[in-house]
């Protein structure tokens, strides 16, 4: 099984070189399927706000090492930055001006009532082809720093992503009072002028490359050459001097005497991280782990003005492997918004950024006008490296002489810090968890068992999710009753409490930092060792310190914590309320791609009926906060009851009397049928007009159908039953015909392609 995985995921990486072997091209230059422009799609407006991004492939040199392929939103790397209010809905285009398909996801944007905008290619959509553009209608829901990305296979290491920041809602009051209470409009001002800071490692080598490597040379690479900021950065080399000096205690032991590589990274056959698989170290090229050579390119600058008061900053971790933590020289941060909430708020001198994670401080402005620098290094023991942006004062003639930084190059402190609790992150306002869960389940997240590569992984404990998913059929599109809960599809009921229990297994468990799209999970509880109880509830009477239910981190994103000759465990409690079909996943991309996902069917018994339209272009011309209504996809005008028509009622004559209510037939406007007839009636409404014939043979049914709404073109039909007993059963069903006048509706094609996608599915 593992082998035939392992074939599959190469034929794929065959596939994609293919494609990139062709001369990269700048951004100016069409790929081969010729470009797209956002003007040959339809005009139908809706009353959200546009926002039209513009994938492509073409080269970018962030680190001045030389040009490299990467994907240019808008042509620029981070694409731009999208902002929102609490209420408004956006209208989300991405045209696909790539050789390859792709997917866009907001990374935290719970898509109430929209689960086909999650932008999970496999999960919630069809890819998005070459050429083709789809269209992402959401609502913000929820204040907070957020952010858009590729979601399909690897694709964020070559940087496809750009920020999202949703304000408050009038009236709705962040934690500023305890920020500073004297100074609450001037934080109010700063979070509105919140700037993000992309912090990501970077490779000289493309995804695919660097996933062909992986797998060439059986290992898990978790080596950069760069820590960039907001697509800008260099490589930095050390001396063996600087190396040893900030070498931990335990590299030595973890590498049996021989230290840290050149690059300052754990070698390629660490066992202790890569396990104790066959490698093929000659597969993998020098500048990988071994052989540093350095660039230079710019820090990115960030200004600010004391005048201001304070200014407020979004550290965003995009890296594909690298957990990170930041630090800004002579000052402190106050932490107020963590993973999509605000929180009451931590004055630190340092913030640890899992990837996916978005921490976003408040800087006091009240040193002397100078550059201060920003320090953002791993946080880990794979790898001694950092990158560096500047805080710049207005007026600023330089780096300021008295600069005091916290921590080394190599992540090491040198003064004494108070770091971010994100264990203590009380939500702001609190958060009520239940006290009890309807659900369990318990995974072991370690690498993939018996399949003897370094970097598969699972997050369930038996099996990974293949990236070849992402090819496959949607899994919204599909009836949940067809489809099994297994390793890696897990399935709920709409308002259940569902605990998920993670053993990261020894003997060193490394952090995770784990990412669940829709709603928000609790952070109930971690600690060290194994889980060794069946259920939370006894975890909480054995180690009730472990535990805090009173008012734990509400998050879409927690890295689970490390161990060292130990597992971990961590408790997420949730609450299922939005239904679709859902990540949980690790967000490191290495492991990620390796497999350390499940799909969460959320909301089985209230499973969503995707609009045929969704995707489609057209695009609104909203302006600021606007409204919408979720049910209303594309049409022009939305009903005043968008999806449902008018009740239809059926009356007859039987054996006995009976009455049929059928609740709306799709807005088609039939409306009322009756029979007359001693044995019952047959009859159907088309366009307001009855055709019915009167069948005394004793058929008791009366439907009707009618047309409504052009040029949607949408049918909706009512059969009541109308079989003389008083609990006569109504019934509704409706269809909406494709925009492009594609035949008929959507769930009626995707049943006949469940068998194709249980295949695609199973590993
Ligand atoms: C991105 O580029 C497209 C044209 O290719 C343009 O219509 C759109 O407004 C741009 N988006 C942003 C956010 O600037
Ligand atoms: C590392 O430490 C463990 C436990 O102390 C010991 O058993 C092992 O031999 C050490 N390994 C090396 C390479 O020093
Ligand atoms: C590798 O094998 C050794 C000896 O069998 C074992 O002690 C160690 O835990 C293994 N390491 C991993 C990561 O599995
Ligand atoms: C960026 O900051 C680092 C750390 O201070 C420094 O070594 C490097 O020279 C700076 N890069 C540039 C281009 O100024
Ligand atoms: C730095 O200091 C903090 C606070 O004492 C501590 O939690 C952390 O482990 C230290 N980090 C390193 C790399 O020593
Ligand atoms: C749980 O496992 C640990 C080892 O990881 C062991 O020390 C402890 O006694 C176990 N606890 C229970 C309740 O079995
Ligand atoms: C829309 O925003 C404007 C300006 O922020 C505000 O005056 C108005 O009350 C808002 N309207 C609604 C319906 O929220
Ligand atoms: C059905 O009900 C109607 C109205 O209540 C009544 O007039 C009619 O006689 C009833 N028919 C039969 C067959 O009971
Ligand atoms: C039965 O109902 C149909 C449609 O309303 C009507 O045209 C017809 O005249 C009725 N027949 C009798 C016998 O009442
Ligand atoms: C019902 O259908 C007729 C014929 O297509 C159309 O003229 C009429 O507007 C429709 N009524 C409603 C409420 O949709
Ligand atoms: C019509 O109703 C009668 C009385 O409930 C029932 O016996 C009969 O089976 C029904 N016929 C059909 C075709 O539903
Ligand atoms: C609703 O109508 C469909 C199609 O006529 C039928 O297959 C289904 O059994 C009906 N359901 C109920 C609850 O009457
Ligand atoms: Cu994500």
């Amino acid at each position: 099984m593992a082998g035939s995985r392992f074939t599959q995921a190469l034929s794929v990486f065959s596939l994609a070189s293919a494609v990139f072997a062709a001369p990269l091209t700048s951004v100016n230059e069409a790929n081969v399927l010729g470009r797209r422009t956002a003007s040959d799609i339809c005009s139908a407006k809706s009353n959200c706000i546009p926002f039209t991004i513009d994938v492509s492939w073409g080269s970018a040199n962030p680190t001045g090492a030389g040009a490299r392929g990467v994907i240019l939103t808008n042509g620029t790397l981070p694409g731009p930055a999208l902002r929102m209010k609490v209420g408004e809905c956006v209208d989300f285009k991405v045209v696909n001006n790539l050789a390859v398909d792709t997917g866009v996801h907001f990374h935290g944007i719970q898509q109430t009532g929209t689960p086909w905008s999650d932008g999970v290619p496999g999960l919630s959509q069809n890819a998005i082809k070459p050429g083709e553009t789809y269209m992402y209608r959401w609502t913000a829901d929820e204040q907070g720093a957020y952010f858009y990305h590729s979601h399909y296979k690897g694709q964020i290491m070559d940087g496809l992503y750009g920020a999202i920041f949703i304000s408050a809602a009038d009236g709705e009051e962040g934690p500023f009072s305890s920020v500073d209470s004297s100074a609450v409009e001037k934080l109010k001002l700063a979070d509105a002028k919140n700037e993000p800071l992309f912090v990501s490692d970077w490779s000289k080598y493309t995804f695919d490359e660097f996933y062909a490597i992986e797998q060439a040379g059986n290992v898990d690479i978790a080596c950069a050459d760069s820590i960039i900021i907001n697509g800008m950065g260099s490589q930095y080399c050390l001396s063996q001097d600087q190396i040893t000096a900030m070498s931990a205690p335990q590299i030595a032991n973890l590498t049996g005497g021989r230290g840290y590589t050149k690059k300052a990274c754990l070698p390629a056959d660490t066992a202790a991280t890569q396990g104790n698989f066959t490698r093929n170290l000659a597969a993998i090229p020098a500048d990988v782990f071994d052989v540093c050579t350095s660039s230079k390119n710019k820090n990115y600058t960030l200004s600010v003005d004391n005048a201001d008061g304070y200014a407020a900053l979004t550290f965003i971790n995009t890296g594909g492997f690298s957990l990170l933590k930041a630090t800004i020289d002579n000052h402190k941060m106050i932490v107020y918004d963590f993973n999509g909430k605000w929180i009451a708020p931590q004055t630190v001198d340092q913030v640890a950024i899992g990837n996916g994670d978005r921490v976003s401080v408040f800087v006091k402005l009240d040193q002397p006008v100078a550059d201060y620098q920003i320090r953002v290094s791993n946080n880990g023991l794979n790898q001694l490296i950092s990158g560096f942006g500047v805080l710049s004062y207005k007026g600023s003639s330089g780096i300021s002489a008295s600069s005091v930084p916290a921590m080394s190059f190599g992540g090491v402190n040198l003064t004494t810090i108070v770091p971010f609790a994100a264990a203590k992150a009380a939500p702001f306002p609190a958060e009520t968890v239940s006290q009890k869960a309807d659900k369990t389940y318990f995974f072991h997240i370690q690498k993939l068992p018996n399949a003897g590569h370094a970097y598969e992984w699972t997050l369930q404990g038996n099996t990974g999710y293949s990236m070849n998913n992402d090819d496959g059929t949607p899994l919204l599109y599909r009836d949940p009753a067809t489809v099994p809960e297994s390793d890696i599809i897990l399935k709920t009921n709409m308002g259940q409490w569902v605990d998920i229990i993670m053993q990261t297994n020894g003997p060193i468990a490394q952090p995770h930092p784990i990412h669940k799209h829709a709603n928000k999970f609790f952070v109930i509880g971690q600690g060290s060792g194994s889980f060794n109880w069946s259920t939370v509830a006894q975890a909480q009477a054995a180690v009730p310190s472990a535990f805090n239910l009173a008012n734990p981190p509400y998050v879409d994103g927690y890295t689970t914590p490390p161990g060292e000759g130990t597992a971990t465990w961590t408790v997420f409690r949730y609450k299922v309320e939005i239904a679709g079909a859902w990540f949980l996943h690790c967000h490191m991309q290495t492991h990620f791609s390796g497999g350390m996902a499940v799909a969460i069917m959320d909301g089985v018994d209230k499973w969503p009926t995707v609009p045929s339209d969704a995707g489609k272009s057209c695009q609104g011309s909203g302006t600021s906060n606007s409204t919408w209504n979720p049910s209303c996809y594309c049409p022009a005008s939305c009903p005043a009851n968008p999806g449902k028509g008018p009740d239809g009622t059926g009356t007859g004559n039987g054996p006995s009397n009976g009455s049929g209510s059928g609740s709306d037939g799709s807005k088609g406007n039939g409306t009322t049928s009756s029979g007359n007839t001693s044995g019952g009636d047959n009859g159907s409404w088309n366009n307001g007009v009855w055709t019915g014939s009167n069948n005394p043979a004793g058929a008791n049914n009366t439907s009707s159908s009618g047309n409504g709404y052009t040029p949607e073109q949408q049918t909706g039909s009512y059969s009541g039953n109308n079989n003389g007993v008083k609990s006569s059963s109504s019934n509704s069903t409706s269809s909406i015909q494709a925009y492009t006048g594609a035949a008929s509706s959507s769930h009626v094609s995707l049943f006949t392609v469940l068998a194709l996608a249980v295949a695609a599915l199973t590993l």
